[in-house]
């Protein structure tokens, strides 16, 4: 078995996930209005060797997919895809307008200044599973670009 560190980039963030395969960097989730039900959460991930995002949870949604953005007709769409590829050594970012893990049916409103706790399930060539237990800071609404508001 062969163990390897890996510097964390964001120590306090990522402090759960520094044994794991995969660092988790600047996690974070979008903002929501009242009665708003679902929002995208975001981040970077980094694979020390092969693996794959096969799952995501979170206790302040019923509903948590990973979401690509697909180009249909001329009209942005996302979709829920059974799993995002994390090749070796290359960092897939999850962002707006692109990959995002997508909470719906949300609890409560997600609020400015709060965090919500996410738990990633990657899944190594192996089959062999692991969790990552992370904790996203909320950022407003406005953060980046907005270019998705989900109907769900
Ligand atoms: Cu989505």
């Amino acid at each position: 078995m062969k163990v390897k560190m890996i510097a964390p980039l964001f120590a306090a963030l990522v402090s759960s996930a520094a044994l794991a395969q995969v660092t988790v960097g600047e996690p974070w989730v979008r903002a929501t209005v009242p009665h708003q039900k679902a929002t995208g959460a975001f981040t970077r991930l980094t694979a020390a060797t092969d693996a794959r995002l096969v799952e995501a949870r979170s206790p302040v949604a019923a509903v948590v997919e990973v979401h690509e953005m697909v180009m249909e007709q001329e009209v942005m769409k996302m979709r829920a895809v059974p799993g995002l590829d994390l090749p070796a050594g290359k960092t897939v970012e999850l962002k707006p307008g692109g990959y995002h893990v997508m909470l719906i049916d949300l609890e409560e409103q997600v609020k400015e200044g709060g965090t919500v706790p996410l738990t990633l399930i990657v899944e190594g060539t192996d089959g062999k599973r692991e969790s990552i237990d992370v904790v996203a800071p909320v950022r407003p609404l406005n953060s980046a670009r907005a270019t998705h508001m989900p109907k769900h």
